[in-house]
């Protein structure tokens, strides 16, 4: 498939053509460029829906129950899953995991995860690639999961129009959330395991903590509990979440979205100068040269640098 063909393929909603598409992008790829500025004209009808929190705080299963009730709704529905920790198998346990289940035989829904390949970095511009392929592909939702850690994972949630930060009861996960400042990025948050000891105390700590900052567009953020794994409070969830994209509508923030923007502006032209650079003749040879020599301590990083940008 050129790129021409896969565009053509993404148009119409092929899952094949996606998957190439989604491939092309991962692996920064010279089609990217002429895919991604077709995908450009036909996305911003999709609402894109970010889920974070603390490892095993429940994502993926709400996901899952959140998938279910949009799918009975009649909508299509694109599932990312960011997995940054799994280089080598491409993030597929998970995959595999929501493939398995009820889900993943269903034509309406497509599930993919992203994992950092290549060295080159550009895990997250890739996953908002990936977000602007089924926007355009067609799908209703586009929800995309991350683990709240890393800066470059607190990018990729920020670039959703609704963002949620899944919590669950025991302070324990509130403070690793807040440490990984995922707090300020919540349009709503979750305790899921609801039905476990302690929801109420960590209802009442997210609320003082959520008190303590204002939102400049005059949002507060609503608190939902649920139980994934009994599919407890998903309506709620869902109703939570159409409220806030209705409301950010209404109040376009075209702040929060060039901020987005310069974000992917910056992260594109930083991948697209270091392929430049190390695609000019000999750079790759004198960059593995020159770690060997700072390996042996011959020559500091930053005298190496210079010599390469030379
Ligand atoms: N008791 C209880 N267990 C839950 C609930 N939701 C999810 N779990 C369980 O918690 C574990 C982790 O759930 P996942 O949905 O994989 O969590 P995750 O946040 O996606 O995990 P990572 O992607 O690995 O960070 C699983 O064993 C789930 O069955 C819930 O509401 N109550
Ligand atoms: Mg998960």
């Amino acid at each position: 498939m050129n790129a021409a063909e896969i565009v053509k393929g993404v148009f119409s909603a092929d899952a094949r053509a996606i998957a190439r598409a989604i491939s092309k992008v991962e692996n920064a790829e010279a089609e990217s460029s002429e895919i991604m500025r077709a995908v450009f004209e036909r996305s911003g009808n999709a609402m894109v829906i970010g889920i974070t929190g603390s490892p095993g705080a429940g994502k993926s299963s709400l996901v899952d129950k959140l998938a279910m009730l949009y799918k009975e709704k009649g909508e299509k529905i694109g599932i990312i899953a960011v997995d940054p920790s799994s280089p080598f198998s491409g993030g597929a346990i998970l995959g595999d995991r929501i493939r398995m289940s009820a889900l993943g035989t269903d034509k309406n829904i497509f599930i993919r995860s992203m994992a950092t390949r290549g060295n080159l970095g550009g895990l997250a511009r890739a996953t908002v690639d990936a977000v602007n392929i089924l926007d355009a592909a067609g799908f209703q939702k586009v929800i995309v999961e991350t683990v709240g850690v890393g800066q470059d994972e607190v990018e990729i949630v920020k670039a959703a129009d609704v963002v949620v930060v899944v919590l669950v009861p025991g302070m324990g996960d509130d403070v690793q959330a807040i440490k990984a400042g995922i707090m300020e990025i919540g349009d709503l948050f979750v305790i899921n395991k609801a039905d476990r000891d302690g929801v109420l105390k960590t209802e009442r700590e997210l609320k003082m903590l959520l008190e303590l900052t204002s939102r400049q567009d005059g949002w507060n953020p609503p608190i939902i509990k649920t139980i994934a794994v009994e599919s407890k409070g998903i309506d709620e969830l869902a109703e939570a979440i159409s409220k806030y994209y209705e409301f950010q509508k209404k109040n376009e923030n075209l702040q929060r979205r060039s901020a987005v923007a310069k974000w992917r502006l910056l992260e594109l032209l930083r991948e697209k100068l270091l392929q430049e650079l190390l695609n000019k003749n000999g750079a790759k040879e004198k960059l593995d040269q020159l770690a060997l020599e700072v390996a042996q301590k011959r020559i500091d990083p930053y005298s190496a640098v210079e010599k390469i940008l030379r």
